[in-house]
């Protein structure tokens, strides 16, 4: 092999994404374009990861990236990834919600974290799987990886649902609006409108409580109204924000990000997954940010929390089977 096609695979990293349906495929799309690491899509149906890797590789001379893209109904291809995405699960449809998919997707993220860790013993998981906080939380239980590898996300695509109506609805550019949604991905999520800003400026200086508050609920029901709109679940949105977290980690960028981690005593929550700011780094989720919340804020955090323990709970009296 010649010296600068060694260089290259050994020089590259290495990412894997489990499912190949919706976000699995966008996923997948994503990181290609980006270009900076080779990308293996796994799925159980026959032929679709095969099919849907072979699209977006043909699509590499026109985005103009050479990428090494495999797509696989087994692990072996996997072997070595940095990074693991885990798609894989049923997704809702309309009437349903996310803690409805626990007893089904707990099997499928079990048997996948299995194969995962047996071929990628150092990667980081990255879970998008519903529940979400429920099923990282059996991932890491799975896993045995320390808690900065085992990361879920969904405060990353909370936030970017908030950051947009506000956008939408004082009609400024999307990336002038930070703002932060703790907690876990569920009705009981909590978006702090106090710590939201706009160019650097408080919200509260551009819009009144009730507008404002009709921005949080539309956040918090953000999920269903798509679900409602196509009978399926969101996946391009939930993809970037996925990519946004292999950036932050494969380029060790410390970003401080929302994303769901197993806490142990921040915010004085012990034992479960919840959403929280983090550093985004190597490491995967290198340090949890605590900052100040009002009574009012960390009472909604802590019920969020202990909305997340009791699907946990479910999930730990099931009968083995
Ligand atoms: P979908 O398009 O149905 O894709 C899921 C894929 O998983 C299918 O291609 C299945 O064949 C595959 N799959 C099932 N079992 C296995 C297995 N054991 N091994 C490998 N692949 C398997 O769903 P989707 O992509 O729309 O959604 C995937 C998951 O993400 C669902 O659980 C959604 O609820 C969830 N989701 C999470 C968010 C968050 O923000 C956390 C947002 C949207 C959807």
């Amino acid at each position: 092999m010649p010296l600068s096609k060694l260089w290259r695979w050994h020089t590259r990293s290495k990412i894997t994404v489990i499912g190949a349906g919706n976000i699995g495929g966008s996923c997948a799309q994503r990181l290609a374009e980006r270009g900076y690491a080779d990308v293996v899509v796994v799925d159980i149906a026959k032929g679709v990861p095969q099919g849907k890797t072979l699209d977006i590789l043909e699509s590499t001379p026109l985005v103009g990236r050479d990428v090494r893209l495999v797509g696989s109904n087994g692990y072996e291809e996997t072997a070595g990834s940095d990074i693991v995405i885990i798609t894989a699960g049923i997704p809702r449809r309309p009437g349903m919600r996310r803690d409805d998919l626990l007893f089904t997707n707990m099997d499928i993220i079990k048997g996948v974290v299995e194969q995962v860790v047996h071929y990628s013993p150092q990667s980081i998981l990255i879970i998008i799987t519903n529940p979400l906080d429920a099923m990282a939380q059996l991932a890491w239980e799975v896993s045995g990886f320390p808690r900065q590898r085992v990361i879920g996300m969904s405060g990353i695509l909370d936030t970017t649902r908030f950051r947009t109506f506000v956008a939408q609805e004082l009609g400024v550019s999307v990336e002038d609006v930070q703002a932060l949604v703790l907690g876990g991905h569920g009705d009981q999520m909590v978006p702090l409108p106090r710590l939201t800003t706009v160019g650097g400026l408080p919200l509260s200086q551009f819009l009144p409580p009730e507008t404002i508050q009709r921005l949080v609920k539309r956040t918090i029901d953000g999920g269903g109204e798509i679900v409602g709109l196509m009978g399926s679940s969101a996946y391009f949105a939930p993809s970037a924000a996925a990519a946004q977290m292999a950036d932050a980690i494969i380029f060790d960028k410390k970003r401080i990000l929302p994303c769901c981690v197993y806490l142990d005593g921040e915010y004085g929550i012990n034992g479960v997954f919840v959403g929280v700011p983090v550093k985004l780094g190597r490491g995967g989720a290198e340090e949890v940010i605590e900052t100040e919340l009002t009574p009012e804020e960390s009472q909604a955090l802590h019920r969020s929390a202990a909305a997340v323990k009791e699907l946990v709970d479910t999930m730990h009296r099931r009968p083995k089977t």
